[in-house]
Protein backbone atom coordinates (compact mmCIF):
# COMPACT_ATOMS: atom_id res chain seq x y z
CA UNK A 1 0.00 0.00 0.00
CA UNK A 2 1.11 3.62 -1.22
CA UNK A 3 0.20 5.96 1.55
CA UNK A 4 -0.88 9.75 0.90
CA UNK A 5 -1.49 12.42 4.01
CA UNK A 6 -4.61 14.16 2.98
CA UNK A 7 -5.66 17.96 4.80
CA UNK A 8 -9.07 17.98 6.17
CA UNK A 9 -9.13 21.78 6.88
CA UNK A 10 -11.94 24.58 7.46
CA UNK A 11 -13.47 27.26 9.54
CA UNK A 12 -14.58 26.40 13.27
CA UNK A 13 -17.13 23.62 14.01
CA UNK A 14 -17.67 23.48 10.43
CA UNK A 15 -17.58 19.67 10.24
CA UNK A 16 -13.81 18.58 9.52
CA UNK A 17 -14.20 16.07 12.91
CA UNK A 18 -17.37 14.61 11.82
CA UNK A 19 -16.28 14.38 7.96
CA UNK A 20 -13.32 12.23 9.37
CA UNK A 21 -15.44 10.25 11.77
CA UNK A 22 -17.91 9.20 9.25
CA UNK A 23 -14.89 7.90 6.96
CA UNK A 24 -13.56 6.25 10.03
CA UNK A 25 -15.51 5.27 12.71
CA UNK A 26 -11.60 4.77 14.84
CA UNK A 27 -10.58 8.06 14.28
CA UNK A 28 -8.66 10.30 16.94
CA UNK A 29 -9.40 13.76 17.90
CA UNK A 30 -7.67 16.00 20.23
CA UNK A 31 -10.81 18.01 21.52
CA UNK A 32 -11.70 20.03 24.74
CA UNK A 33 -15.26 21.13 25.51
CA UNK A 34 -15.88 24.91 25.98
CA UNK A 35 -17.69 26.23 28.21
CA UNK A 36 -20.92 26.35 25.94
CA UNK A 37 -20.33 22.34 26.29
CA UNK A 38 -19.23 22.21 22.57
CA UNK A 39 -16.23 20.00 21.55
CA UNK A 40 -13.71 21.89 19.69
CA UNK A 41 -10.31 20.39 17.97
CA UNK A 42 -7.57 21.70 19.80
CA UNK A 43 -4.61 20.03 18.34
CA UNK A 44 -5.81 17.91 15.49
CA UNK A 45 -7.70 14.87 14.55
CA UNK A 46 -6.70 11.84 12.51
CA UNK A 47 -8.27 8.63 10.32
CA UNK A 48 -7.29 6.50 7.70
CA UNK A 49 -9.33 5.05 4.89
CA UNK A 50 -8.12 2.45 2.65
CA UNK A 51 -9.01 3.65 -1.10
CA UNK A 52 -8.29 1.17 -3.89
CA UNK A 53 -4.14 1.03 -3.46
CA UNK A 54 -3.80 4.04 -1.40
CA UNK A 55 -3.62 4.65 2.49
CA UNK A 56 -5.31 7.50 3.18
CA UNK A 57 -4.08 9.08 6.49
CA UNK A 58 -6.70 12.10 7.35
CA UNK A 59 -5.35 15.17 9.45
CA UNK A 60 -8.53 17.11 10.75
CA UNK A 61 -6.84 20.78 11.56
CA UNK A 62 -8.38 22.96 14.79
CA UNK A 63 -10.55 25.59 13.65
CA UNK A 64 -10.00 28.04 16.29
CA UNK A 65 -8.31 30.61 14.89
CA UNK A 66 -5.62 31.05 17.89
CA UNK A 67 -4.58 27.79 16.91
CA UNK A 68 -2.81 28.59 13.79
CA UNK A 69 0.97 27.00 15.10
CA UNK A 70 -0.74 23.44 15.56
CA UNK A 71 -2.90 24.05 12.04
CA UNK A 72 0.22 24.99 10.27
CA UNK A 73 2.14 22.11 11.54
CA UNK A 74 -0.32 19.67 11.10
CA UNK A 75 -0.72 21.06 7.42
CA UNK A 76 2.82 20.75 6.11
CA UNK A 77 3.22 17.79 3.30
CA UNK A 78 0.21 17.70 2.74
CA UNK A 79 -0.92 15.25 -1.22
CA UNK A 80 -4.29 16.56 -1.30
CA UNK A 81 -6.81 18.99 0.47
CA UNK A 82 -10.58 19.03 1.82
CA UNK A 83 -11.71 22.04 2.47
CA UNK A 84 -15.11 22.28 4.40
CA UNK A 85 -17.49 25.88 4.39
CA UNK A 86 -19.68 25.91 6.87
CA UNK A 87 -23.28 25.95 4.08
CA UNK A 88 -25.36 26.96 7.36
CA UNK A 89 -23.39 29.67 8.37
CA UNK A 90 -22.21 32.58 6.25
CA UNK A 91 -20.70 34.36 9.06
CA UNK A 92 -17.96 32.23 9.06
CA UNK A 93 -16.92 32.76 5.17
CA UNK A 94 -14.84 35.13 6.46
CA UNK A 95 -12.06 33.28 8.38
CA UNK A 96 -12.79 30.33 6.15
CA UNK A 97 -10.95 32.38 3.46
CA UNK A 98 -8.56 33.44 6.09
CA UNK A 99 -7.70 29.90 6.88
CA UNK A 100 -7.61 29.05 3.54
CA UNK A 101 -4.85 31.76 2.70
CA UNK A 102 -2.70 30.97 5.48
CA UNK A 103 -2.91 26.29 4.44
CA UNK A 104 -2.72 27.33 0.46
CA UNK A 105 0.70 29.42 1.46
CA UNK A 106 2.54 26.37 3.09
CA UNK A 107 1.37 23.84 0.52
CA UNK A 108 2.77 23.92 -2.92
CA UNK A 109 0.81 25.60 -5.35
CA UNK A 110 -1.07 23.05 -7.81
CA UNK A 111 -2.39 20.19 -4.92
CA UNK A 112 -5.45 18.91 -5.26
CA UNK A 113 -8.53 20.66 -3.99
CA UNK A 114 -12.27 19.51 -3.08
CA UNK A 115 -14.31 22.15 -1.43
CA UNK A 116 -17.52 20.69 0.25
CA UNK A 117 -20.39 23.08 1.11
CA UNK A 118 -21.61 20.94 4.40
CA UNK A 119 -24.51 20.61 6.57
CA UNK A 120 -26.50 20.46 3.50
CA UNK A 121 -29.66 18.81 6.01
CA UNK A 122 -29.53 22.03 7.92
CA UNK A 123 -32.69 24.14 6.34
CA UNK A 124 -31.74 27.16 4.57
CA UNK A 125 -28.13 25.95 3.98
CA UNK A 126 -26.06 27.08 0.88
CA UNK A 127 -25.99 25.16 -2.40
CA UNK A 128 -22.29 25.12 -3.68
CA UNK A 129 -22.74 27.53 -6.37
CA UNK A 130 -23.65 30.54 -3.82
CA UNK A 131 -20.81 29.57 -1.47
CA UNK A 132 -18.70 29.58 -5.13
CA UNK A 133 -19.87 33.04 -5.51
CA UNK A 134 -19.71 34.65 -2.22
CA UNK A 135 -16.25 33.46 -1.81
CA UNK A 136 -15.01 34.10 -5.30
CA UNK A 137 -13.88 30.62 -5.57
CA UNK A 138 -12.69 29.22 -9.40
CA UNK A 139 -15.35 28.81 -12.00
CA UNK A 140 -13.24 25.17 -12.42
CA UNK A 141 -13.42 24.19 -8.78
CA UNK A 142 -15.19 21.58 -7.58
CA UNK A 143 -17.84 21.58 -4.55
CA UNK A 144 -19.67 19.13 -3.52
CA UNK A 145 -22.53 19.77 -1.13
CA UNK A 146 -22.69 17.64 1.54
CA UNK A 147 -23.89 16.37 5.34
CA UNK A 148 -21.74 14.58 7.71
CA UNK A 149 -25.25 13.52 9.59
CA UNK A 150 -27.10 12.17 6.03
CA UNK A 151 -24.07 10.81 4.82
CA UNK A 152 -24.39 13.19 1.37
CA UNK A 153 -21.34 12.79 -1.06
CA UNK A 154 -19.05 12.07 1.95
CA UNK A 155 -17.67 8.67 0.18
CA UNK A 156 -17.56 10.47 -2.78
CA UNK A 157 -16.11 13.56 -1.97
CA UNK A 158 -12.92 11.65 -0.87
CA UNK A 159 -13.02 9.73 -4.03
CA UNK A 160 -12.94 12.24 -5.93
CA UNK A 161 -9.87 14.04 -4.28
CA UNK A 162 -7.98 10.69 -4.11
CA UNK A 163 -8.25 9.97 -8.07
CA UNK A 164 -6.91 13.75 -8.65
CA UNK A 165 -3.84 12.78 -6.16
CA UNK A 166 -3.68 9.37 -8.51
CA UNK A 167 -3.69 12.16 -11.42
CA UNK A 168 -0.91 14.07 -9.72
CA UNK A 169 1.19 10.84 -9.14
CA UNK A 170 0.68 8.95 -12.15
CA UNK A 171 3.07 11.34 -14.72
CA UNK A 172 5.25 11.60 -12.15
CA UNK A 173 5.31 7.37 -12.00
CA UNK A 174 5.57 7.11 -15.65
CA UNK A 175 8.91 9.51 -15.35
CA UNK A 176 10.38 7.54 -12.60
CA UNK A 177 9.72 4.39 -14.15
CA UNK A 178 11.69 5.08 -17.01
CA UNK A 179 14.97 6.04 -14.75
CA UNK A 180 15.11 3.36 -11.73
CA UNK A 181 18.41 2.58 -12.94
CA UNK A 182 19.20 5.96 -13.67
CA UNK A 183 19.24 8.28 -10.50
CA UNK A 184 21.54 11.03 -12.03
CA UNK A 185 19.05 11.09 -14.99
CA UNK A 186 16.22 11.37 -13.17
CA UNK A 187 17.78 14.41 -11.42
CA UNK A 188 18.49 16.54 -14.78
CA UNK A 189 15.07 15.12 -15.95
CA UNK A 190 13.79 17.27 -12.79
CA UNK A 191 15.83 19.58 -12.98
CA UNK A 192 17.08 18.72 -9.44
CA UNK A 193 20.48 18.18 -7.37
CA UNK A 194 22.05 15.53 -5.34
CA UNK A 195 20.87 17.12 -2.48
CA UNK A 196 17.49 17.83 -3.53
CA UNK A 197 16.82 14.45 -5.10
CA UNK A 198 18.13 12.89 -2.20
CA UNK A 199 15.21 14.61 -0.27
CA UNK A 200 12.81 13.75 -2.92
CA UNK A 201 13.59 9.74 -3.58
CA UNK A 202 14.03 9.48 0.48
CA UNK A 203 10.18 11.11 0.43
CA UNK A 204 8.85 8.66 -2.05
CA UNK A 205 9.96 6.06 -0.24
CA UNK A 206 8.53 6.87 2.91
CA UNK A 207 5.33 7.36 1.00
CA UNK A 208 5.88 3.90 -0.79
CA UNK A 209 6.01 5.14 -4.07
CA UNK A 210 9.12 3.40 -4.25
CA UNK A 211 12.01 1.02 -2.86
CA UNK A 212 15.36 1.86 -3.30
CA UNK A 213 18.56 -0.05 -3.40
CA UNK A 214 21.32 2.18 -1.17
CA UNK A 215 24.17 -0.45 -2.71
CA UNK A 216 23.30 -0.28 -5.74
CA UNK A 217 22.16 3.59 -6.32
CA UNK A 218 18.78 2.29 -8.09
CA UNK A 219 15.15 2.16 -7.32
CA UNK A 220 11.84 0.50 -8.49
CA UNK A 221 8.26 1.73 -8.27
CA UNK A 222 5.86 -0.01 -6.88
CA UNK A 223 2.63 -1.75 -8.41
CA UNK A 224 -0.90 -1.45 -6.92
CA UNK A 225 -2.10 2.14 -7.77
CA UNK A 226 -5.62 2.33 -9.48
CA UNK A 227 -8.04 5.01 -10.49
CA UNK A 228 -11.30 4.40 -8.86
CA UNK A 229 -14.37 4.99 -9.64
N1 LIG B 1 -26.66 19.58 10.94
C1 LIG B 1 -25.39 19.24 10.75
N2 LIG B 1 -24.51 19.38 11.77
C2 LIG B 1 -23.22 19.02 11.55
C3 LIG B 1 -22.77 18.50 10.30
N3 LIG B 1 -21.44 18.25 10.42
C4 LIG B 1 -21.09 18.58 11.67
N4 LIG B 1 -22.16 19.04 12.37
C5 LIG B 1 -22.22 19.49 13.77
O1 LIG B 1 -21.40 20.64 13.89
C6 LIG B 1 -20.73 20.65 15.16
C7 LIG B 1 -19.24 20.69 14.93
O2 LIG B 1 -18.82 19.49 14.29
P1 LIG B 1 -17.29 19.06 14.27
O3 LIG B 1 -17.17 17.91 13.34
O4 LIG B 1 -16.77 18.93 15.64
O5 LIG B 1 -16.68 20.38 13.59
P2 LIG B 1 -15.13 20.79 13.50
O6 LIG B 1 -15.00 21.56 12.23
O7 LIG B 1 -14.25 19.62 13.67
O8 LIG B 1 -15.01 21.76 14.76
P3 LIG B 1 -13.62 22.40 15.33
O9 LIG B 1 -12.59 21.34 15.31
O10 LIG B 1 -13.94 22.88 16.70
O11 LIG B 1 -13.31 23.54 14.40
C8 LIG B 1 -21.17 19.37 15.87
O12 LIG B 1 -22.24 19.70 16.72
C9 LIG B 1 -21.64 18.48 14.75
O13 LIG B 1 -22.62 17.56 15.15
C10 LIG B 1 -23.73 18.36 9.25
O14 LIG B 1 -23.45 17.92 8.13
N5 LIG B 1 -25.02 18.75 9.54
MG1 LIG C 1 -12.69 19.35 14.88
Amino acid sequence: MVFIKILVSGPLQSGKSSYIKSLDENALNVEAQGKDQKFYTVAMDLGSVKLNGFDCYLFGTPGLLRFSVMRNIVTNGSDGLVYIFDAAAPEKDDSAIMILNSIRKILSPNIPVVFLANKQDVEGARPPEVIRSQNYLPDDSKIFPTSTKTGLNIRESITYLVNHIYEEYSSLLTTLRSYENNIEGLGEELKKDKAEMRDFLNNLEIKRFIEINRVSKTFKVRHGLKYLV
